[in-house]
């Protein structure tokens, strides 16, 4: 049976390109089949819509659901202890050499079985719905063979079912180098490779991804992985400039990649092949608070060579232990300088964009997904402004309406 809500007497933060938020304000918007059937002032509501649900927004705020498009939501145990050795004077490197760091979450993340690794994820998961999200990016990264890659990756997909959400993966097998290829990260590197083949068989992965850096992988080591990606027609994305300039986010360009993240050490000709190729720049600015970083991703540049600017929350036990897409928001306006029209667009247009997934969600648009946050605030601005709270009304994926408490 079909469907039709009506959401009526709200304002709209549709985030259609051409003025701040694409604002539409006294506003009604028509979900039918899942999709936006109709957006646009309530004093010009068409009559004869045929039955349907009618929902009164109290002048509350619609915006396109949140999509957070960099998560490493799917991990094992926990790094709390870490933070405190941190802060009883244990180097990062010092916790490393001791087992610590993402060894520790990849030993935790293989010993847990998969129901564990789905309720531990799931939890995370229902903190990112009731901050708004519709869609969500999750990594492979902490198995690092093959088993535990499928493990991640299957509890990602299952994520999606559980939940009304939509659930991109990742695969992030070269993340880091596992003990038992120490010394050995070229044969990792074919390792990586074959595991891609097998994964993407069992229509586990959407997109490919690594980590390149000193501490990760070469460039060339990332190249050679992209060449495999598109071979079986996968699209690319990766951890890029993160800690130093290596050179990743002209190779993710070249290889016409969605999106390149982090990005805090990005130099102006990298800017420029972005730009020309159309890969967004995702900014993770947790990661950077937490990681106590000072060098600020080149903002200023990056928009005027109009490179598309995502955010997101980076969602990992390491350094970006939140599941608060509306303190990514907050900290990319405060840390990094967005305006709030523009960190909301990169949790929502761009973001969508990062996933290659504009045709269906990321603006307020007749024919798009009906994927729709309905938040009880004064104006969009707010979602940036205050950190955290509790501001989701409603929210529906789809079309379907789930309540933040009912997820
Ligand atoms: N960069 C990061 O910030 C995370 N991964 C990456 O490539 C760190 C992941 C962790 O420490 O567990
Ligand atoms: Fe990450």
């Amino acid at each position: 049976m079909p469907h039709n809500t009506l959401i009526r007497h709200v304002h709209a933060a549709t985030m259609l390109p051409g003025s701040d938020y694409g604002l539409l304000r006294d506003a009604a918007l028509l979900i039918r089949d899942g999709r936006i059937a109709w957006l646009g002032r309530e004093t010009e509501l068409p009559a004869g819509l045929g039955d349907c649900e009618e929902v009164d927004g109290e002048g509350g705020w619609l915006t396109p659901g949140l999509i957070d498009c960099h998560t490493h939501l799917v991990y094992g145990g926990d790094r709390s202890h870490e933070f405190e050795m941190r802060l009883n004077g244990a180097s990062y490197e010092e916790i490393a050499r001791a087992g610590g760091g993402i060894r520790s979450t990849v030993a935790a993340t293989r010993a847990a079985s998969e129901v564990e690794l789905f309720t531990a994820s799931l939890r995370r998961l229902d903190g990112m719905l009731r901050e708004g999200v519709t869609t969500v990016e999750i990594k492979s990264g902490y198995g690092l063979d093959l088993e535990t890659e499928r493990k991640m990756l299957r509890v990602a997909r299952q994520l999606g079912e559980a939940r009304a959400v939509r659930v991109r993966t990742s695969y992030l097998a070269a993340h880091a180098l596992p003990p038992e290829y120490q010394g050995r990260a070229d044969d990792y590197i074919d390792a990586c490779i074959d595991w891609l083949a097998v994964l993407a068989g069992e229509g586990l992965v959407d997109a490919v991804d690594a980590f390149c850096e000193r501490i990760g992988f070469s460039r060339e080591q990332v190249e050679r992985l992209f060449k495999a990606a598109k071979g079986l027609g996968l699209p690319v994305k990766l951890h890029a400039e993160q800690l130093s300039d290596s050179g990743g986010a002209k190779l993710t360009a070249k290889y016409g990649g969605l999106s390149a993240d982090h990005l805090e050490w990005l130099d102006e000709k990298a800017i420029a092949a972005m730009a020309e190729s159309g890969t967004v720049a995702a900014l993770l600015p947790i990661a950077f608070y937490c990681l106590r970083e000072t060098k600020v991703p080149p903002i200023a540049a990056l928009r005027q060579a109009g490179v598309a600017m995502a955010v997101s929350t980076d969602c990992n036990p390491g350094t970006a232990p939140s599941s608060s897409p509306l303190l990514a928001l907050n900290m990319a306006c405060t840390l990094f300088g967005l305006t709030p029209s523009e960190a909301l667009t990169g949790m929502t247009r761009y973001a969508a964009k990062a996933l290659g997934l504009l045709e269906e969600t990321g603006t307020l648009a007749v024919g798009k997904r009906a994927d729709v946050a309905l938040w009880r605030i004064a104006r969009p601005a707010e979602l940036c402004y205050w950190l955290g709270g509790e501001p989701l009304w409603q929210r529906w994926h789809e079309g379907r309406m789930v309540l933040p408490s009912a997820h």
